[in-house]
């Protein structure tokens, strides 16, 4: 009996120490069963998420319960993204409230879909927009002469973030994705604005004073550099350039649209296709030798310029990818509206393609999963 139990002990020892730990070890039970969830989930299927989906679509604005694509597919997102550009306004950078953002976190939280958190940060130095062309880092580093602008930004990060509970004391978890695409040159904290080691600093800084100043305990670190601009062999040699360290990622992730004007542009779909194949394998890989979640944390083509956008160009590449992909969920943009949008809507021509994407095995959308918070 013993020696039975002792096997059962050693073995339940392995699984724990071989499942991947938050970088947080005081993060809320939710949080952790949330990133096993995730974790257990990138082995098989992919989550399906939308940013904004709660909050509006091509036709609508602001109705609790409506959802782009709940119109077509008759499901709703496994994943919301939600984007924190504009806080301390009463609404963000997208016009959506902060009040509706609250509402929304929680109301998909009761439904068991997942929050992700992105943030067009203003510039703290300057009060311009995320895309400030300005050297900005070093002075909001500690020592630097906009560091109280920034952390008294971090504070309302986390008083926001705190209305994220369920019942008086639940705090909701949430991944927050901070600083993407940080290897580009179009935000103030990309590789244009400052160097690799003031970017890892900052990464640092803000993690640090969220999880010890600040006790946020329900925070999941997503990092997320942009593979839209580079080509695969490029990409492979710098997905890792600002990377702030194991302790302080928890999801290894990557931005790649299809619509993006530069000499890459000019591959062909099937280059196209074939790249993103290649760049989920390689986030896949580095994630597994880490120890870590993968997840294509922003995609799409807005306006889906090609025909069975959502099921040849972007879900037979991912299952290309076969058995070594570990990829936890994909997010698309925004559904601003018929001019500017990621997902087919109700009455657009690639609807049934976009069914068919729901249907297929390997997606998975919130009706498809059961509580990942458990
Ligand atoms: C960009 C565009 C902008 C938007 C920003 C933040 O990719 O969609 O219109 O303001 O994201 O959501």
């Amino acid at each position: 009996m013993r020696a039975r139990l002792l096997i059962l002990f050693t073995l339940s020892t392995i699984w724990a120490y071989a499942q991947p730990a938050l970088i947080d070890d005081e993060a809320s039970k939710k949080t952790k069963n949330l990133y096993h969830f995730l974790n257990n989930v990138s082995s098989r299927q992919i989550l399906f998420g939308h940013q904004d989906d709660f909050s509006y679509g091509v036709s609508w604005w602001d109705e609790r319960g409506k959802s782009d694509v709940k119109e077509v597919t008759g499901k709703y997102p496994a994943v919301i993204g939600w984007d924190f550009g504009g806080l301390g306004d009463s609404r963000n950078l997208d016009s959506v409230s902060f009040l509706t953002i609250k509402k929304g976190v929680k109301y998909a939280y009761k439904l068991g879909a997942i929050n992700t958190v992105s943030w067009h940060m203003k510039n703290p130095l300057t009060g311009d927009d995320a895309w400030s062309k300005v050297i900005t880092v070093r002075e909001i580093l500690p020592g630097g002469s906009a560091h109280a602008n920034y952390t008294s930004q971090l504070d309302l990060f986390a008083k926001t973030i705190r209305t994220f509970r369920s019942g008086l004391f639940g705090k909701i978890p949430i991944i927050f994705r901070p600083f993407h695409e940080h290897n580009g040159d179009w935000f103030w904290w990309s590789k244009e604005y400052c160097s690799e080691e003031e970017f890892i600093q900052l990464w640092r800084f803000t993690v640090d004073y969220l999880k010890n100043e600040k006790k946020l305990h329900n925070l999941i670190y997503a990092y997320s550099p942009d593979k839209s601009r580079f080509d695969i062999q490029e990409l492979e040699k710098s997905y890792l350039y600002g990377y702030p360290g194991d302790e302080y990622v928890d999801v290894i992730g990557l931005d790649n649209y299809w619509d993006v004007g530069n000499k890459y542009n000019r591959n062909t779909d099937e280059e196209k296709k074939k790249q993103l194949t290649e760049s989920i394998l390689l986030i896949s890989k580095i994630a597994k030798e880490k120890n870590k979640v993968a997840a294509l944390t922003e995609t799409g083509n807005p306006g889906l310029k090609q025909s069975n956008w959502c099921t040849e160009i972007l879900l037979n590449p991912l299952k290309n990818a076969g058995e070594e992909s570990s990829i936890a969920w994909m997010l698309l943009w925004r559904n601003a509206d018929k001019g500017y949008f990621y997902v087919p809507y109700k009455g657009h021509d690639q609807e049934e393609d976009f069914k068919s994407f729901e249907q297929d095995d390997a997606t998975l959308f919130l009706e498809d999963i059961v509580n990942p918070y458990k």
